[in-house]
């Protein structure tokens, strides 16, 4: 029998409840849950308390890890070499190319340290260093990203990260080989088969074998998600990512199949994920829409592109270019794919997108893997306010200043004047005393 056509929402930006239609469509419930929020918080402070004792109870009770001794949680860097070794030849060398290009990409993001002489010798600048150590969390299960671990690994190692430490939960005492080859290829320093708040906590406070880091960057779910925010501030984090997103903006003039596999691609992630189509043709979405049909049966994850498209897809007819525009400003997609004529013309007036995929022949799947930049980008709207993962994430930046005496003697002036006005004497006399008369 022949199933009804799945219809994905399709909305008119010109009709007068689209507005709150997507704004529905877009909201993302963050990770707010007051149940998680008190385990997590337990987690932390067992983990604090009793360190690895702790953090080998959680892992054998939440990942029914066999292990009996803190120990055999380490994976050795001849396991992880002997795991990059057993890849099938292509996978490895598959993971090499991406490898080379994603290191390539983001020695680009390098910032020097700088610095300025005035006349009278007073020189400022700023001193970039990389961090000390970090911590790399990867998630396990639906989500163990071979990519993942070159995308948060590599730019920490291009940044001069001496020690990067990364964990992975393996259910049942199982990791993905490709994984391990991938941290081995990278170069991460030391690995741990830990995950969920435990990893998070033993990597935010350290115990007696893991190491405290300085920063813990990567996804994960709920209860990682929640003991990052929690030990922000004693260590730093990279961001709380949401649900993967794409948004699609389309000409009429690509082949539809393409553009229904395209949204398919990030909907395949996740029964939560989000892929938009927008367009001023309507016969061209209504040939979309025939694709995602025809397409779907043949997907293995069909189940969960169907749910994905059915929670938070929807393929958006506008009048024109400028509506395109205004609506990926408010969406502020992880992914913008413009599969326009000529893209170019587009760029200055995109002020939010955590990626832009440029022209009908730049899947968004290529970013995901091998081009080059990467693919942890800011999602649920965060693209007005922040970047994709980079070099910059792992290094800081410390001010110079040094005065020469005849700097030391005009702002000497400045700055005691000005302490004076907030009655700090203390201030005042140190800058006053430095000032030659
Ligand atoms: N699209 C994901 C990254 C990824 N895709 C990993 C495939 N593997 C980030 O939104
Ligand atoms: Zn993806």
């Amino acid at each position: 029998m022949p199933s009804t056509p799945f219809a994905v929402r399709r909305l008119k930006a010109s009709s007068a409840d689209f507005s709150t239609h997507l704004d529905h469509l877009l909201a993302w419930e963050g990770v707010s849950n007051a149940e998680v929020q008190k385990q997590v918080d337990k987690i932390i402070a067992d983990v604090r308390q009793q360190g690895d004792a702790a953090v080998l109870a959680f892992t054998q009770q939440f990942d029914q890890h066999p292990a009996t001794e803190f120990s055999q949680l380490e994976i050795s860097q001849q396991q992880l070499k002997a795991a990059f070794e057993s890849l099938p030849t292509k996978r490895r060398e598959a993971l090499e190319v991406a490898a080379k290009r994603v290191t390539g990409y983001h020695e680009h993001q390098i910032q020097p340290s700088w610095n300025y002489t005035e006349e009278d010798g007073t020189l400022l600048g700023q001193q970039v260093m990389p961090l000390d150590r970090v911590g790399v969390y990867v998630p396990g299960g639906k989500a163990a990203y071979p990519s993942s671990v070159l995308m948060n690994v590599l730019p920490a190692k291009v940044a001069g990260v001496k020690d990067i430490i990364m964990v992975a939960p393996a259910p049942r005492g199982e990791l993905n080989p490709l994984v391990l080859g991938a941290a081995y290829l990278a170069g991460a320093t030391r690995v741990f088969a830990l995950g969920g708040a435990q990893a998070v906590a033993a990597l935010a406070y350290g115990t007696e074998s893991v190491p405290a880091v300085d920063k813990i960057v990567g996804p994960g779910n709920i209860y990682v998600a929640t003991a990052k925010r929690e030990v922000f501030g004693k260590v730093g984090i990279d961001m709380i990512a949401g649900p993967s997103e794409i948004l699609v903006v389309g000409d009429g003039k690509t082949d539809p199949d393409w553009i229904a596999m395209d949204l398919f691609s990030q909907a395949e992630h996740d029964e939560d994920a989000q892929s938009i189509l927008i367009s001023w043709d309507a016969d061209w979405l209504d040939k979309v829409e025939q694709s995602i049909n025809k397409l779907l049966p043949t997907m293995e994850r069909e189940a969960i592109i169907k749910t994905s498209l059915q929670n938070r897809g929807a393929l958006i007819q506008v009048e024109n270019q400028e509506q395109a525009i205004e609506l990926i400003n408010r969406i502020a997609p992880e992914h913008l794919e413009l599969s326009v004529e000529d893209p170019d013309a587009w760029l200055p007036n995109i002020r939010h997108a955590g990626a832009i995929f440029m022209g009908r022949y730049t899947a968004e799947a290529i970013g995901d893997y091998c081009a080059g930049p990467n693919h942890v980008l800011p999602t649920s709207g965060t693209a007005r306010f922040s970047s994709p993962l980079g070099v910059y994430d792992f290094q800081k930046r410390s001010s110079l200043i040094y005065c020469s005496p005849e700097g030391a003697s005009t702002l000497g002036k400045v700055a005691s004047e000005l302490a004076e006005g907030e009655s700090l004497t203390a201030h005042a006399r140190s800058a006053r005393y430095r000032i030659k008369d």
